[in-house]
């Protein structure tokens, strides 16, 4: 039974959602109506679902990404646990270090909180380098300030997006 520790009221936070094994999309887009049931959760909205080169070993398939907006009220690491059993349903597996993997679930931002324990690491520690997550993020949240004080805008203007894409749909 995963824990379901609530804060007092709900806040806003980011996913990141990444595939790149069995059907990626599909992965994809089963894990954002996934998230949509978490407990004590609401998917405010979601970007829409992009391709792009793997990040590390050039010798995988191509990533599909996409990044939720979500309000909960769950405590981050309740949402930690919910997450990691959603991708264990997902079947996921990590056969290297980064390597493929059928579905990917990070937090990236979690209100304006800045945590950084032996599980959780936010912001999430790539979020200003990864053109996959800041593309997404920005065009659901293009107003969005980090904690810290950058602005998303700002974070674009110096990662490069690369082949990064939208899914033609
Ligand atoms: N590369 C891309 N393009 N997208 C990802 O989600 C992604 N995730 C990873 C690694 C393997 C670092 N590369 C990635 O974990």
């Amino acid at each position: 039974m995963i824990s379901t520790a609530l804060l007092t009221q709900a806040v806003d936070l980011y996913i990141g959602l990444g595939s790149n094994l069995e059907d990626p999309l599909q992965q994809v887009r089963q894990a954002l109506s996934e998230l949509a049931e978490l407990p004590h959760t609401e998917l405010i909205c979601h970007s829409q679902l992009y391709r792009s080169d793997p990040v590390g070993p050039a010798d995988q398939p191509d990533f599909i990404n996409a990044v939720a907006h979500l309000r909960s009220q769950l405590q981050p690491e309740s949402l930690l646990d919910q997450l990691q059993a959603l991708e264990q349903k997902h079947r996921r597996v990590r056969l290297q270090h980064w390597g493929p993997r059928t579905l990917d679930l990070d937090i990236l931002l979690f209100a304006d909180l800045q945590i950084h324990t032996a599980r959780l690491c936010i912001p999430h520690s790539q979020l200003s380098v990864r053109s996959f997550v800041l593309y997404p993020l920005q065009e659901i949240a293009p107003t969005l300030q980090l904690p810290g004080g950058r602005s998303i805008t700002e974070l674009i203007a110096q990662c490069d997006r690369g082949t990064l894409a939208p899914v033609q749909v």
